[in-house]
C-alpha cells in the first residue's frame, strides 16, 4: 500500500494529510497534439481536509504558471447560461456600491471580459486581473480594461496605484485557484476601501459531496471552499464574512461577500450556513472517508458501463471537453477504445487530443453528421443549455450518461 501524501495546510500551516488520491494527472486544460506526447506533465492530484481550518484543498498541485498561460483554452463566454448569470452577477455587484461616488471594481481572474463588459454597461468603472494573456487579449478587444498578472500583493498595489482604492474586488471561479490564500487575503485588504466588499463565488464543497461531483477536484481548483473555511481563513486577516447567497451554477457554487472586520453586521443567513455546515460533516475529516469510497464506486461503475457499451459494439462520445473531464477520464482509466472523441464548441480545443487520455477533440458537428448511440455528458453543469442544442441527437433516438449525482442513462 502507497502511504497517503502529507502536507501543510495552506491557510493554518497545520500538517496535513491526503484522504484518497486520484493517481498521476496531467494539466486539465493541458491539450495537446501528438507532438506534444513525449512530454506531457503529470502530477499526483492529492486532495486533503485540513481538521484545524476546515480547509478542503490540494496538496503539491502544479504552480500556476503551468495551468494559466498565454494558450488558455476556457473562455467564460462559451456558455450562454454563464454569460445570462455574469449579467446579474454585474447588476448585483452594482447594488452593493450604489452609494459610492464613482466607484471602482476589480475583478481578479476576468477571463475574456464577460462580466466586465457586464459591469461597463451599467456605466461602472472597472479593470480585470487575468494572467492568462490569450483570454485577456480577447477580454481587451472587447473594449475591457485588463491587467495581464496573477492576482497578488504586488498587482494588488500597482492597481492601487493607478485607478484608486476597490470599492468592491470581485471574482467567479478564480479564488479557488489561487494557492496562496494568505497572500490574496493580504492584497485585498490593502486595495479594499474601508467601506468596500469582496464579492466572490466558487462552486461549492457541500454541492460536490452532495451530489458526489468528484470531477470539480482537478488542479486549478486548489481550494474546494465552505462559509467556514472562508470565514475562519478571512479571519486571520481582519476581513470577515457577512453574508452568503447559493447559486446554481457550475453544479452549486456560493457566493461570498466580505469586508473589513468590524464594517458591517453579518447577516443572519451567515450564522445558519455555518451551522449547517456543522450538522451536515463539513468541518469534520471522517467526512471525507466516505466521499472516498462514493468516488471509487461512481469510479468502478463508469467504467465498467462503457467497458460493457464497447462490448456490444456500441459508438460512445464524450460530449464538452470540460477540465473537469480530465478528472474522471483519468482517474476512471478511459482511452479512445472506450471514447471515440469529445465535442466541444471551443476552436481552439478541436484538432487536439484530451490531457492524459489522449482523445481527440472534434467540433459539435461531427455528432450531428455522425451521431452516436451513447453521448457522456461531461458538461453536466450546462446539460439544459446543451439538451436545447441537441434534440435532433436526442429525438434520434441518441442516449445520453450522466455521471452526476449518480450513473444514468438518460433517454
Ligand atoms: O473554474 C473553472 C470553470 C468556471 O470553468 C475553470 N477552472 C475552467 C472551467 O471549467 P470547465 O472546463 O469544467 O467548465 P465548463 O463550463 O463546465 O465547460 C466548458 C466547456 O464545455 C468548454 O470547453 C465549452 C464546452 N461546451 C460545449 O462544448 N458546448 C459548453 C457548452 C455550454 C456547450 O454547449
Amino acid at each position: 500500500m502507497v502511504a497517503a501524501k502529507k502536507g501543510t495546510c495552506r491557510i493554518c500551516g497545520d500538517a496535513i494529510t491526503a484522504f484518497m488520491s486520484f493517481g498521476r494527472m496531467p494539466i486539465a486544460n493541458g491539450f495537446l497534439t501528438e507532438a506534444d506526447l513525449a512530454s506531457e506533465y503529470f502530477y499526483e492530484l492529492t486532495p486533503a481536509f485540513c481538521a484545524g481550518c476546515a480547509a478542503f484543498q490540494l496538496i503539491d498541485p502544479p504552480p500556476p504558471q503551468h495551468l494559466f498561460h498565454d494558450r488558455y483554452p476556457f473562455f467564460t463566454s462559451t456558455s450562454q447560461l454563464m454569460v445570462d448569470h455574469f449579467s446579474a452577477f454585474a447588476t448585483s455587484i452594482a447594488g452593493h456600491i450604489a452609494d459610492q461616488r464613482d466607484p471602482l471594481v476589480v475583478e481578479i481572474g476576468s477571463n475574456d471580459g464577460t462580466m466586465l463588459e457586464q459591469l461597463r454597461r451599467l456605466g461602472v468603472r472597472s479593470v480585470g486581473v487575468e494572467p492568462s494573456r490569450n483570454v485577456a487579449e480577447v477580454a481587451r478587444a472587447r473594449g475591457a480594461e485588463t491587467v495581464d498578472a496573477f492576482f497578488d500583493r504586488d498587482t494588488a498595489h500597482r492597481v492601487r496605484d493607478s485607478y484608486g482604492p476597490a470599492a468592491a474586488i470581485v471574482a467567479a471561479n478564480a479564488i479557488c485557484h489561487i494557492p496562496d490564500f494568505n497572500d490574496l487575503a493580504a492584497a485585498v485588504r490593502q486595495l479594499l476601501a474601508p467601506d468596500g466588499r469582496f464579492i466572490f463565488e466558487d462552486p461549492y464543497l457541500g454541492d460536490m459531496l452532495r451530489q458526489n461531483s468528484y470531477d470539480q477536484i482537478y488542479d486549478e481548483h486548489v481550494f474546494m471552499w465552505s462559509a467556514t473555511a472562508v470565514a475562519r481563513a478571512l479571519d486571520r486577516h481582519g476581513l470577515a464574512l457577512i453574508d452568503v447567497e447559493a447559486q446554481p451554477t457550475h453544479g452549486g457554487s456560493m457566493r461570498y461577500v466580505c469586508a473589513h472586520a468590524g464594517r458591517a453586521m453579518p447577516s443572519s443567513g451567515v450564522g445558519a450556513l455555518l451551522e449547517r455546515e456543522s450538522r451536515f460533516g463539513l468541518t469534520a475529516p471522517s467526512t471525507f472517508d466516505g466521499f472516498r469510497l462514493a468516488c471509487e464506486a461512481s469510479a468502478a461503475d463508469f467504467r465498467s458501463l462503457l467497458v460493457s457499451l464497447a462490448q456490444h459494439g456500441k459508438r460512445v462520445v464524450g460530449y464538452a471537453a470540460t477540465s473537469k473531464s480530465t478528472t474522471v477520464l483519468n482517474y476512471c482509466d478511459i482511452n479512445p477504445s472506450l471514447i471515440e472523441c469529445i465535442v466541444d464548441s471551443t476552436p481552439m480545443k478541436q484538432g487536439l487530443l484530451t490531457p492524459g487520455s489522449h482523445i481527440p477533440v472534434k467540433s459539435p458537428e461531427y455528432f450531428a453528421t455522425d451521431p452516436p448511440d451513447y453521448a457522456v455528458l461531461f458538461a453536466w453543469n450546462h446539460a439544459r443549455e446543451i439538451f436545447e442544442k441537441e434534440q435532433a441527437f436526442t429525438r434520434g433516438g441518441g442516449k445520453w450518461i450522466s455521471f452526476v449525482p449518480a450513473l444514468a442513462i438518460l433517454d
